[in-house]
């Protein structure tokens, strides 16, 4: 089981705060999908996506980028239990999506770029260690189920 100290707990949980959970969800998704385009194939359905203006204005990839940056805000409320709370979310990407573990590293990296981006004073390098480690562990969590 990972453990947090009290000082990583303070820095991710005051970042969290701050942050504009659709936005940052959409700019990360959508960021994505145009860093590593082969990630757009999981989202037949989601309409113009040919270009990285069109990802990034597209109305589906915003929602969809809103549903899963709530649910890390879910993963930051259950620090000390992520795997649990993951495990539903784990069977779906692996069971129904068939979603490459891989892809969770990407989105996590974009994440991180794209906070820093947003929230550059308040992310501290301190800061960014604490947040590379949570984009680890959930995307430890979301691949738990695999097999
Ligand atoms: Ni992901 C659906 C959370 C990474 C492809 N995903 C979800 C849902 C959540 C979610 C929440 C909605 C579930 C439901 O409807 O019950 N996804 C997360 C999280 C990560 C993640 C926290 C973090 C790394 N998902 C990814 C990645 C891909 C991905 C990297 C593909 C590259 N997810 C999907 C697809 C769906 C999905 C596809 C279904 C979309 C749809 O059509 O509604």
């Amino acid at each position: 089981m990972v453990h947090w100290t009290a000082e990583e707990k303070q820095l991710i949980t005051s970042l969290w705060a701050k942050v504009d959970v659709a936005a940052i969800g959409g700019e990360s998704l959508a960021g994505m999908m145009c860093v590593y385009p082969w990630t757009q194939r999981f989202f037949p359905d989601f309409g113009n996506l040919s270009s990285c203006t069109a990802i990034c204005a597209n109305p589906k990839v915003k929602a969809h980028g809103k549903k899963v940056l709530t649910a890390f805000g879910d993963a930051i409320k259950n620090l000390d239990n992520i795997k649990d709370t993951f495990a539903k979310l784990s069977e779906l990407h692996w069971e129904k999506l068939h979603v490459d573990p891989e892809n969770f590293k990407l989105l996590g990296q974009v994440l991180l770029v794209t906070l820093a981006g947003h929230y550059g004073k308040d992310f501290t390098p301190a800061c960014h260690a604490a947040y590379q480690k949570l984009v680890n562990v959930v995307s430890h969590s979301l691949a738990r189920k695999y097999h």
